[in-house]
């Protein structure tokens, strides 16, 4: 029996597939969500209810899941361009700007969205926020040879860093691109997040920031009203 969240997830995966037409190119967004969409898509092509899709995945557990369901897959240098983008969220706001990379894949996921001639972002009710950042940490990928001078540079700005660490301390998580993760947060959240997107970006040793601003073209959100799941 799935839980409820897990529920609303389901619900938003299939609404989005069913935006999906023949011949499409598609960015495969990373995390649960986007994984039990990406399980949809394979099922459906697997019927040939979907034909001639082409997939361009946003993370290396992204790659393996379409890869084992058979899903063709492209890189994004080898494609013209993608029609339709699907993927999760951490926060989303109410001017559809995101903070995303919380399983640490937000370089190639804003790649993937900013090729997209439609972006749409699943998530469950949980995912709604006010303002980013006053809970979900915002991740910022950085070059292994620089997380300390960046991670000074980000408490000048009045940040709390932590360098992402595995579990049980084993070792800092690594990206699917060799480089480390800095969590950030301003404890009285992000109120301007197009300014703090570029702020952060501009400071030498930063790949990319967590933050997706005026992106989204579409955010399915998965409820539970009285025992009833709806998108
Ligand atoms: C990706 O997966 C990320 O950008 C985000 O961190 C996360 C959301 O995961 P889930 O759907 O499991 O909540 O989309």
């Amino acid at each position: 029996m799935l839980s409820l969240q897990d529920q609303m997830k389901q619900a938003v995966a299939i609404s989005a597939v069913n935006q999906i037409r023949d011949g499409m190119i598609l960015g495969l967004g990373s995390g649960s969500t986007a994984a039990l969409m990406i399980q949809e898509l394979g099922a459906r092509i697997k019927k040939k209810e979907l034909n001639d899709i082409v997939g361009v995945t946003t993370s290396f557990q992204g790659e393996v899941l379409a890869t084992e369901l058979g899903i063709p897959l492209k890189s994004l240098n080898a494609v013209s361009h993608i029609d339709l983008a699907i993927d999760g969220a951490d926060e989303v706001d109410p001017h559809f700007q995101l903070i995303k990379g919380g399983g640490a894949c937000h370089v190639q996921e804003k790649l993937v969205a900013a090729r997209a001639k439609k972006f749409v972002v699943v998530v469950d009710s949980t995912k709604l926020v006010d303002k980013l950042n006053l809970s979900f940490l915002l991740p910022v990928e950085v070059l292994p040879g620089a997380w300390h001078q960046v991670k000074e540079q980000l408490e000048e700005m009045g940040a709390e860093v932590k360098l992402r660490m595995a579990q049980r301390k084993a070792g800092p998580i690594v990206t699917d691109q060799g480089n480390l993760v800095l969590d950030i947060l301003f404890k009285d959240g992000i109120s301007d997040p197009m300014s703090m997107e570029s702020r952060i970006n501009n400071i030498p040793g930063v790949l990319e920031n967590g933050l997706f601003v005026n992106l989204v073209d579409q955010v399915l959100v998965g409820e539970i009203n009285n025992n009833e799941v709806s998108v």
